[in-house]
């Protein structure tokens, strides 16, 4: 495959910008080899810089769950566009997009725009301190918010994959208000409110983690952190800035029927413009200036042309719900597909999917957690990314993601990457 025209992009890239990329998980650093630079995409492919076409798997990371260049969202950001990109100024587009949310997710009264999930989830624990006025939250190993400092302590997603569990340039001062526990694991999570009694103003967590690869929640797992969270006075965060609108309409929150006291989204609710919210219940979201004394702001906030695609979206998941079924059916086909390839040749593997997220983990045993992703196998991962890269298959570049589907994925594309998968299990029975 030529990819002449990404290799000399990422040369230039990388005289200007670190890393020559904007997010290091881009770099191909955790499989090797030169990234690709992407041209354009439509529906479930991708075209790189040097017209190869990929099916994609990664989908912008979320947002594109009725695929690329969904007809509505284009339509809707062009018309916006025209009217100028931005004000300054609240516009109605914004209050229509609230409106949407607070409508679809019973327990989020009010919610503010932000421009990223970083944004959202760094504000939703600024919230939860201000309410409670304690300084202390609860994270999992292995789950990431962004690169806000109070998240960056063992993250998942790209930190994880980089091998750097905590990041240089955040200070022991911050440090020190994070606390860790292991996701599906209440114990951990217990002692560290009974070790920290009446200091612990927020626990967030993915309800299913994605950045260490797709982890779902173990029975009765959410319902132990709510109820801890109840116990102990402390405001409860999900972080659905992936799951939000993708495993459900309403998200994780709705799949698992728990109610969290905050919620932060991003990605699909902008299609992929730069959006991200937090919202919930009036008495916490009162507290956020300027009805309240706590700060956040932000130039770009509901911006026009990010709130016109997420309306555009969002309000097609609303009016067609079918869409969830048609993704999950998808999903298990490949699910099933995917098993029988890596079966066929006693590849071990381990498959966690939840709706249309979904991870393959090289491994005899189950992954539930940070602890048991880190121990499978990254190499076969590396040699799978590329076996499938050749076979113009995009994967996400880390074994530490999950994969995204959309609903412009047909059964051609999954059977294709199964077959793809089958050579490359075969493949390496023989090596
Ligand atoms: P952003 O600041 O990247 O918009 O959102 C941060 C974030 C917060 N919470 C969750 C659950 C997330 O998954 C993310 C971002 N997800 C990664 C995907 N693994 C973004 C990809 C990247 O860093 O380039």
């Amino acid at each position: 495959m030529n990819t002449l025209n990404s290799a000399a992009l990422f040369e230039r890239a990388q005289q200007f910008i670190p890393g020559g990329v904007n997010s290091p998980v881009r770099a191909f650093k955790a499989v090797g080899g030169t990234p690709l630079f992407m041209e354009k995409a439509e529906g479930a492919y991708l075209f790189d810089a040097d017209g190869n076409q990929y099916i994609d798997y990664i989908g912008s990371w979320g947002p594109m769950l009725l695929g690329h260049a969904f007809p509505p969202v284009i339509e809707a950001v062009k018309k916006a566009a025209e009217k100028s990109t931005s004000f300054g100024a609240p516009t109605k587009l914004e209050v229509e997009l609230a409106e949407l949310i607070t409508d679809i997710v019973p327990n989020v009264d009010k919610i503010r725009m932000v421009n990223s999930g970083t944004e959202a989830t760094m504000s939703a624990i600024r919230v939860a301190r201000g309410f409670t006025k304690r300084d202390k939250i609860i994270k999992f190993e292995g789950h990431y918010h962004g690169h806000g400092d109070s998240f960056l302590i063992k993250a998942g997603s790209g930190a994880l994959t980089l091998g750097t569990p905590s990041s240089p340039g955040v200070t022991a001062g911050t440090a020190k208000d994070t606390l860790l526990a292991k996701f599906n694991n209440l114990e951990t999570v217990r002692s560290l409110f009974e070790a920290n009694p009446d200091s612990i103003a927020a626990l967030i967590l993915e309800p299913i983690a994605g950045n260490v690869g797709c982890i779902p929640p173990q029975p009765g797992f959410l319902e132990g952190i709510r109820s801890l969270c109840d116990e102990f006075g402390t405001v409860l965060i999900f972080d659905e800035v992936m799951t939000g609108f993708r495993v459900s309409l309403g998200g994780a929150q709705q799949l698992f029927n728990i109610k969290a006291d905050l919620v932060t989204y991003g990605k699909i609710i902008g299609a992929g413009l730069p959006v991200g919210a937090y919202g919930g219940r009036e008495e916490l979201m009162n507290v956020v200036a300027p009805s309240g004394p706590v700060y956040q702001a932000g130039t770009l906030s509901g911006n026009p042309l990010a709130m016109s695609a997420g309306l555009a979206l969002l309000t097609e998941l609303k009016n067609n719900p079918m869409v969830y079924y048609e993704l999950d059916q998808k999903s298990w086909h490949l699910e099933q597909g995917l098993h029988k390839a890596f079966d066929a040749y006693g590849i071990e593997h381990t498959i966690n999917r939840i709706g249309s997220m979904i991870s393959v983990f090289f491994t005899n045993e189950a992954v539930i957690d940070a602890d048991s992703a880190q121990k499978t196998n990254v190499d076969t991962f590396k040699t799978y990314f590329h076996h499938l890269l050749n076979e113009g298959v995009y994967l996400p570049p880390s074994a530490f993601e999950s994969w995204f589907l959309s609903n412009a994925h047909t059964y051609e594309d999954l059977d294709k990457t199964i077959y793809a998968s089958h050579t490359f299990a075969a493949k390496l029975k023989h090596s």
